[in-house]
């Protein structure tokens, strides 16, 4: 029975089970381990570097209430900044910020395995 898995099936397989749609559908800079969820290490990295790159425009590492919330003014913004800052300055430090993604991530993680997948992936995080 050995005899008859030959290399090409199993490149056959190895190759499928990375165009399962729940690997393709995760941009690799998110999902850095490519196992199709996103971990809270994943998730704070990924919201962190976006954030920072987006949002941080003078480049301080801090997150101003202009910088943070901006003109969308989201109710996830504006409760996240007042929730978080916990010296009550008016900005997000980078210490302050990893605890908004931390609750935020255990917010979409409806089911708390720990992971989030399928629905509960924000779409930034999708291809
Ligand atoms: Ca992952
Ligand atoms: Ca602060
Ligand atoms: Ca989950």
């Amino acid at each position: 029975m050995k005899k008859l898995i030959s290399g090409t099936f199993v490149s056959t397989i190895t190759m499928l089970a990375f165009m399962a749609p729940a690997y393709a559908a995760l941009k690799p800079a998110a999902d850095t381990d490519g196992n199709g969820k996103i971990s809270l290490e994943e998730f704070v990295i990924f919201n962190g570097e976006k954030d920072q790159l987006q949002r941080d425009k003078n480049k301080d590492g801090v997150f101003s209430t202009e910088e943070w919330v901006g003109k969308s003014a989201s109710d996830y913004r504006t409760s996240s900044l007042s929730r978080f800052d916990s010296n009550g300055d008016g900005s997000l430090s980078i210490d302050e910020v990893v605890n908004v993604y931390i609750w935020a991530f255990g917010e979409r993680d409806k089911n708390k395995d720990g992971e989030l997948t399928g629905g509960e992936i924000p779409k930034p995080f999708k291809k």
